[in-house]
């Protein structure tokens, strides 16, 4: 079947709400027979959508199942480019390399990547990423912002405020951001994000923004070994959130963030970013590759650096770290 007519199908039942659609009038606008329509409609009731057949008036979507197909996503897009073109899989190794292979061809600014399963998930530093199936948000994003690549890495302080207040939005609550890829709620790790680039020396081709959201997860989903350090939004509310409903909403913050930092640089996002800190204030430890700094977190400057100063008064930047919050 052809994945976009099954994608504009599935667009057309939901944005029916409701009243029937004719299979001939859908046959007539993609130019295929009748019998081609009931094979996709055929196709979505296996992927649990819930399709009633009307004598005479046409096909009623009754439910649709908790998946991440484009379309789903679409209902709720409110942007100009981002989420415009969805690269859906139901598994894969890693979006990351999926979107990095987009990124060298002419993906444009907003390509999305997405699965429901992913077997190879990376964090930072060859890391492991766990990628449940059909309970989170595993998602790539190719941004090509006119930017030099030394201010890339504000992009992962940017698209953690478009992932909390995504949340804030869907679910009602709210994420605090350990800097500088960590959503935690209740102390716990509910995103992280993976910035990488391909750039030469003054100009950014592309950023690869990997997006992992915990959505859906009952703890004994996690692997014992992170069971204490993670937590999903369904862990903290109770109730399960609609996938498609939060990736679209952190797509329209992206876009709207992405496009602000290219006009008027990080300082109007950075008022946004403190004010869902737990990292500033806070005596911390920056474990970096070879070196380690104790310290107060002072703030961020401008360009997304964390400031610590030591006891002994010095104050230290610090561009990229893991971050214990210390008691
Ligand atoms: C990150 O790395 O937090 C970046 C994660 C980015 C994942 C997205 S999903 C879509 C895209 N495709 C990919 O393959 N990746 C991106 P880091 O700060 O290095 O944290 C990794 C550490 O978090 C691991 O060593 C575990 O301790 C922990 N961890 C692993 N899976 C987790 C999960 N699902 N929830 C919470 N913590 C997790």
């Amino acid at each position: 079947m052809n994945p976009i007519i099954k994608n504009e199908i599935t667009k057309r039942l939901l944005f029916a709400n409701g009243q029937p659609i004719s299979g001939q009038q859908l046959a007539d606008d993609f130019s295929i027979s009748r019998t081609a329509i009931w094979k996709h409609i055929k196709e979505l009731e296996d992927e649990g959508y819930g399709i009633e057949t009307i004598k005479k008036k046409g096909y009623v979507l009754t439910s649709s199942p908790d998946s991440l197909q484009p379309a789903k996503i679409e209902q709720h897009l409110k942007t100009e480019r981002f989420g415009h073109n969805i690269h859906y899989h139901v598994v894969c190794a890693s979006t990351q390399p999926i979107a990095h292979q987009l990124a060298q061809g002419e993906a444009p600014d907003g390509t999305v990547v997405l699965c429901e399963e992913q077997t190879a998930g990376k964090g930072r530093l060859a890391r492991a990423w766990t990628s449940t199936q059909g309970k989170g948000i595993w998602m790539s994003v190719v941004i090509r912002p006119e930017i030099p690549p030394t201010k890339a890495p504000q992009f992962t302080l940017l698209a953690a405020v478009a992932v909390a207040r995504a949340i804030e939005e869907v679910a009602d609550v709210r994420a605090e951001i350990k800097w500088p890829n960590d959503l935690l709620i209740n102390g716990k790790k509910c995103t992280g994000i993976l910035t990488e680039l391909q750039a030469d020396v003054d100009r950014v081709h592309a950023i690869i923004l990997g997006i992992g959201v915990n959505v859906n997860q009952q703890q004994s989903d996690f692997p014992e070994e992170i069971q204490s350090i993670a937590t999903s939004i369904q862990m903290i509310t109770g109730q399960p959130v609609d996938r498609a409903k939060l990736v679209a909403h952190i797509l329209n913050h992206l876009e709207v963030y992405s496009d602000m930092y290219v006009k008027h640089g990080f300082a109007p996002l950075k008022i946004l970013w403190e004010s869902y800190s737990c990292t500033l204030g806070k005596r911390i430890k920056a474990i970096m590759i070879h070196q380690q700094i104790v310290g107060t977190a002072l703030g961020i400057t401008d360009e997304g650096v964390l400031q610590i100063k030591t006891d002994d008064g010095e104050i230290h930047g610090v561009y990229s770290a893991d971050i214990e919050i210390q008691k």
